[in-house]
């Protein structure tokens, strides 16, 4: 009988039924816990094994303590080649959060009362195939996207990424990555020819100058800073921030630098680097171009002007510049302060420049050195199939196009030929009445996303929008007309690219609640309910995928046709990329650029500049303070949905929305700490109560992320090349709230 079922029919039966059963030693070692395979990687199956973390891009490795197949604790790994035994909160708490009680554990759709219902797989994925083609049926293909994330394994991001695109004919998908990485991203490709992130973290105990720019790892990268912490060269640390934070109070020379003068400022350390012949000319003349140009740009650049700018002292500047060039490597480090401006492209690139100029690159303990976020941020640069296509390729190449497709043996016209919108794209196109379907997979905008009431004004102007979370109570959840329940990092399998570019695994060591499916399985069901199932039978489980991205790679820069598969990765201790097929491992602890060669075709690595722009939203009479936005603590990530549910993380951080507000401001306007006060941008009014402290600079005042209304401030300005928002400076007004605390 059930042999002339659909196929998509049994394989939900198949998939639920296995879902429901006990969770058995099988499951427990079997990619996606359906017997689609062995799990290649459980070390000890009965006492311990060991995976990457599913929170930051550090990509710390956690051993995994299991009792009848199921993790009940953990501990940091001491063997790993990145955390050495170290792991901060989020970490030790990442088993918790899988157990909260707001679970998505069955698909939800909302009535016609507007109420969200339980309803079971096969409506729930006949229901978005039959919403979304009959929207691309009516308003034609591209009027369908896609927001995902980098904090979903490779495979995951690949298989959203060719299903979308290639099977159900979108066009538009973008990624939180837009949020975080993209100028980082554009900056390395223009500069250097390929998005390639040089360093390995051993360059932070083996610097003897570190530079960090719009950075704050003491709370966003503990462990990268327990890193520099073990560097045994005395090394002179620089912090560049408007802020005191963690992480200046640590270093040997805070320069609080005004909101969003970074380009200035580089420029002009740039010109007294040069005019004291400070320069590396024999590295500049074999490894770049346009070094003269660039030259001349920032010879205008007076020390003074430069100095009323970013309020920096000239002496400051030219002591800065002589340690530079007084150390023997120096690195220089950057993360949100540099890539969410409107200008960030050419700040990353103004660092870039001062790292090829004073041959600070390829050598241990130097590199100009973009720190990611997201657990996957790396993986999602290069496979999500979004501003690139597969594996670090272009839709607009055919050459690459026509690659891509015999990889994948498909159909070449199945791949786009244009890019993607980018992410605020996406959104006008929204707003425009252009797109009317949205599907949202592991990101929260409507908490996260810049200027957030415009955001969720646009909720009335989609016809059917899908959320795909392991939570059905964010933000961006409750909204959805369709909620796809996902399982979490801890109950699948895949990898994550960390910051340093290194492959580490994600294993199953948890069931997920209910009815809750791995997005890998969730993608492979709608591929066969969408009526596009064959394209993709090469896809069945994420060690499959692993080895289709394998040969995706195959002769570019990323190349991991090395890399046997998922236990060469687990037991070498993640590997980085690239490693090509024959190539030997000889050191773990790999950076790129060694011989001074680059991506582009001549080799050589480029000069980008450009002057400065003023700033989108500006302080003014009526709004006379600088918002200045971020993370709070170590303990809290991002929109909360995962770490407010563990009570251990939940002492550790403030529960109320707070501001950083300098004491004399606060002296001037009456404020105190724990007052309630009133903050006002021209987008939105929230309530936060004071926090009185000289971390902050006269007329700024610092609100983290991490609470729902922060982004109801934000300015929706971005950068041209990135298209990445600039989150981090908007004009506000603060005025004390009578009527004490709420
Ligand atoms: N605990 C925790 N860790 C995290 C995360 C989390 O949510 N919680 N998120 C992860 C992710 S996705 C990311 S992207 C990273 C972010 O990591 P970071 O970028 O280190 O963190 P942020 O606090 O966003 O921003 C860093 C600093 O930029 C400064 N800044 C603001 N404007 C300027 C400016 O104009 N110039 C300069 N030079 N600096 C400026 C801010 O004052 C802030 O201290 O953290 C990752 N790690
Ligand atoms: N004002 C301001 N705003 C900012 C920033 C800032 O500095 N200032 N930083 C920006 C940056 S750098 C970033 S990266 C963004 C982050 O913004 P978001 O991506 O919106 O934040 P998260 O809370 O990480 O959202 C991830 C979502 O995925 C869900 N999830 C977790 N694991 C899985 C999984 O395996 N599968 C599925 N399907 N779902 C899962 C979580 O429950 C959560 O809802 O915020 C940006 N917003
Ligand atoms: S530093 Fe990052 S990767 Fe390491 S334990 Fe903390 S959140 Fe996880
Ligand atoms: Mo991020």
């Amino acid at each position: 009988m059930s042999s002339t079922l659909p196929k998509h029919v049994t394989m939900i039966r198949d998939i639920i039924h296995q879902k429901t059963g006990p969770l058995t030693r099988e499951l427990v070692q079997s990619p996606g816990g359906f017997g689609l395979g062995k799990l290649p990687v459980v070390s000890q199956p009965d006492r311990t094994t060991s995976m990457v973390c599913g929170f930051c891009s550090t990509g710390c490795s956690l051993n995994i303590h299991l009792k009848d197949q199921q993790a009940i604790g953990l501990t940091p790994s001491k063997s790993y080649p990145v955390n050495l035994g170290m792991a901060c909160p989020k970490g030790w708490e990442a088993l918790e959060v899988l157990k909260a009680a707001d679970r998505a554990t069955t698909p939800l759709i909302r009535n016609a009362n507007g109420q969200m219902i339980a309803t079971s797989w096969s409506l729930a994925l006949q229901k978005f195939c039959d919403r979304f083609q009959a929207i691309q049926k009516e308003h034609g293909n591209d009027s369908v996207a896609f927001l995902s994330t980098g904090q979903i394994v490779t495979e995951e991001m690949a298989f959203l990424g060719a299903l979308t695109k290639f099977g159900m004919g979108m066009l538009h998908g973008d990624g939180n990555t837009r949020q975080c990485m993209a100028t980082a991203a554009t900056a390395y490709k223009q500069s250097f020819g390929f998005d390639a992130p040089p360093f390995s973290y051993q360059d932070f105990e083996e610097s003897d100058v570190l530079v960090f720019v719009g950075a704050n790892p003491c709370i966003a990268h503990p462990i990268m800073w327990e890193r520099v912490m073990r560097n045994p060269n005395s090394p002179e640390i620089v912090v560049i921030d408007p802020r005191t934070t963690e992480t200046a109070m640590q270093a040997t020379m805070h320069l609080p630098i005004a909101p969003k003068s970074d380009l200035t400022l580089f420029y002009g350390l740039a010109k007294t680097l040069i005019d004291n012949g400070w320069i590396n000319r024999d590295y500049i003349d074999q490894h770049t171009n346009h070094f003269d140009d660039f030259a001349e740009h920032v010879s205008t650049y007076t020390l003074e002007q430069v100095s009323a700018k970013s309020g920096i002292s000239p002496d400051t500047l030219l002591h800065l510049a002589k340690t530079i060039h007084e150390g023997k490597r120096v690195s220089f480090w950057w993360t949100m302060g540099v890539n969410q401006s409107y200008e960030g492209t050419r700040v990353a690139q103004s660092l870039i420049n001062l790292a090829l100029m004073t041959g600070n690159m390829g050598r241990p303990g130097t590199g100009a050195n973009s720190i990611t976020g997201q657990c996957n941020a790396m993986g999602s640069r290069l496979y999500s199939n979004t501003t690139n296509l597969l594996g670090g390729h272009d839709f607009l190449n055919p050459a690459h196009r026509e690659k891509v497709a015999n990889t994948l043996r498909i159909d070449v016209d199945r791949i786009p030929q244009e890019n993607s919108l980018a992410y605020n794209e996406i959104i006008d196109a929204i707003e425009a009445g252009k797109i009317k379907g949205l599907w949202i997979i592991a990101t929260n905008p409507a908490h996260s996303w810049i200027n957030q009431n415009r955001l969720k004004a646009l909720r009335e102007k989609l016809e059917f929008l899908v959320v795909q979370d392991m939570y059905h109570t964010t933000e961006t959840a409750q909204i959805a007309d369709l909620i796809l329940p996902a399982a979490a990092w801890g109950e699948k399998e895949g990898t994550f690219i960390n910051s340093e570019r290194r492959y580490g695994i994600v294993k199953k060591v948890s069931a997920a609640p209910g009815q809750a499916l791995a997005d890998f399985l969730i993608f492979r069901l709608i591929a066969e309910y969408w009526g596009c199932g064959e394209m993709f039978a090469e896809w069945k489980t994420p060690a499959d995928v692993f080895q289709i991205l394998k040969r995706l790679s195959a002769d570019q820069p990323c190349d991991i046709t090395g890399m046997a598969d998922y236990h060469a990765i687990d037991e070498q201790g993640g590997i980085q990329w690239p490693l090509k097929t024959g190539e030997d491992l000889k050191d773990n602890q790999r950076r790129l650029f060694e011989d001074g060669q680059y991506f582009h075709p001549d080799w050589k690595a480029k000069f980008l500049f450009q002057d400065s722009k003023p700033m989108p939203d500006p302080a003014t009479s009526e709004f006379p303070f600088i918002l200045l936005t971020g993370r709070g603590s170590a303990s809290q990530w991002h929109t909360q949905t995962r770490t407010s549910k563990s009570a251990v993380l939940r002492k550790l951080y403030p529960a109320k929305i707070f501001a950083e507000v300098h004491p004399e401001d606060a002296r001037r306007l009456g404020i105190s700490s724990d007052d309630w006060m009133e903050v006002s941008s021209k987008r939105g009014t929230i309530e936060v109560k004071a926090l009185v402290n000289a971390t902050v600079q006269p007329g700024q005042i610092f609100i983290p992320m991490h609470y729902e209304t922060t982004n109801q401030l934000t300015h929706d300005s971005f950068d041209e090349y990135s298209k990445q928002p600039s989150y981090k400076a908007c004009a506000v007004a603060i005025r004390k709230l009578r009527g004490g605390s709420r």
